[in-house]
């Protein structure tokens, strides 16, 4: 695992996607969906949505997943619903807080937590392969219907220099990031509000 966090070829990868600054956390974290274990609920991993930097067009935290196992859907393959890191869609509305009791609790694999959205893409792997997520992202991932156990390594990197944006941005910047004050404090909240449009 100390191999993988500091791996040259993942800092290149990232390097390569116009990732700046990168801050790794101290911790990594290591998944382990056992031999038939459940699906994983729709999700997105922000913790900070009142903050303006949840507005930013640009990353500003992801995940590195590296899967220790080929992934597919009848291991329990992550899926992900692209876009809704930036744009509202009414399943945001129907889930509960990520990882919270609440999600937690749901156990009928009905309820829209778990549902097949149609724009969800799968997102098989090969074992090693490296996955970088945005914290906003809907994500959620498959059961896994083998005898085998489907180890995930992951670890959070925090990106750029809120709220300068990457130096390649010729994008807009939102208003939100735009008036940003430092010295206001924001509740951290899982729920999204007013910056996902
Ligand atoms: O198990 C996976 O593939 C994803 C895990 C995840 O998204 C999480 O624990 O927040
Ligand atoms: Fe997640």
């Amino acid at each position: 695992m100390d191999r993988l966090v500091d791996l040259p070829d993942a800092w290149e990868a990232c390097r390569l996607i116009g990732l700046e600054n990168e801050r790794p956390d101290d911790s990594i974290i290591v998944l382990s969906k056992p031999p038939y274990g459940p699906p994983l609920y729709w999700h997105q991993d922000m913790m900070n949505w009142n903050h303006p930097e949840a507005a930013a067009p640009w990353p500003t935290r992801v995940f590195l997943s590296y899967y220790m196992t080929d992934t597919t859907r009848e291991n329990g393959c992550l899926r992900a619903i692209p876009g809704t890191h930036r744009k509202r869609i009414p399943l945001h509305d129907l889930l509960p807080a990520a990882h919270g009791p609440d999600i937690q609790a749901i156990t009928d694999l009905s309820h829209p937590a778990f549902m097949d959205h149609p724009d969800a893409v799968d997102l098989p792997v090969s074992a090693g392969d490296l996955v970088i997520n945005d914290a906003r992202l809907l994500h959620a991932a498959h059961a896994n219907r083998t005898g085998q156990r489907r180890t995930l390594v992951l670890q959070w990197h925090s990106l750029f220099d809120f709220p300068n944006p990457p130096s390649w941005w010729t994008g807009d910047i939102p208003q939100a990031i735009r008036d940003y004050d430092p010295s206001i404090k924001y509740e951290s909240t899982r729920i999204p509000g007013m910056h996902l449009a």
